[in-house]
């Protein structure tokens, strides 16, 4: 008989996080600075990163939220204007697709995510199976923008995509603006939506990491460990 598969088990969503958190540190470039990104699965590498946190020159973050949880665990963190480059940057994503496309933001830190993404040569995003689909669009769209232009921006998407796009209540970013959350969208050619949406004034970020997709995504499964590269 072939040697038994592996039998899945039953896993809870946050135990496929803390899987793939865990295997994110096999992407970690001892001696170096490492990217963080921002969310849940990420609180779980940010958790597992202490464990190494003596073998690593420190972290650039995307977040308060994620700043103040890697200095809790000791881990100092960076401003990214002071580092040119970081080998891999490590962060979850809302969905992501067979080609490493992304929809971010629901955790808010979308703008900061991308500048940190931009710093970095390769992106690693961990994940549990549930955000793998095979077009991006079923989870509301994140876009930050400038609070003044928000209606405006609503109308476009409206015009120009059929979206039905709402203020994020009771939210402000990091970096002082608002979150629209744009629902109805079939986003089958992500590189041009973000190009096109990210032209239209008062947008600060629209949350599809086309041109910053993952070259790597971790996916957690009832299996274990799943590699897209
Ligand atoms: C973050 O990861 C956000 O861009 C995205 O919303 C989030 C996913 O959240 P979680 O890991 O909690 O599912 O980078």
């Amino acid at each position: 008989m072939e040697g038994a598969l592996p039998v899945p088990v039953n896993m809870t969503q946050d135990e496929l996080k803390a899987l793939v958190g865990q295997a994110a540190l096999a992407y970690v470039v001892p001696g170096t600075v490492v990217g963080v990104g921002t969310g849940s699965t990420v609180n779980h590498f940010i958790d597992a990163l202490a464990t190494m946190k003596d073998r690593i020159a420190g972290a650039v973050s995307s977040s308060v939220a994620s700043t103040e949880r890697l200095r809790a665990h000791g881990i100092t963190v960076l401003d990214a204007a002071t580092v040119t480059s970081i080998p891999v940057y490590i962060d979850g994503a809302d969905e992501i697709d067979h080609s490493g496309h992304m929809i971010k933001g629901g955790g808010a830190a979308l703008t900061r995510e991308k500048i940190v993404a931009d710093l970095a040569e390769r992106f690693v995003c961990i994940a549990d199976e549930s955000k793998l689909v095979e077009v991006l669009g079923s989870y509301p769209l994140p876009v930050e923008v400038i609070p003044m232009a928000a209606a405006q921006v609503a109308r476009r998407f409206e015009r120009q995509y059929g979206g039905q796009a709402t203020l994020r209540a009771g939210v402000v970013t990091d970096n002082g603006n608002a979150i629209l959350d744009v629902r109805g969208l079939r986003i089958t050619e992500p590189l041009a939506m973000e190009t096109e949406v990210n032209q239209w004034p008062g947008v600060v970020t629209v949350g599809i990491f086309g041109r910053h997709r993952a070259s790597v995504c971790l996916l957690g499964t009832a299996a274990g460990v799943r590699t897209l590269t």
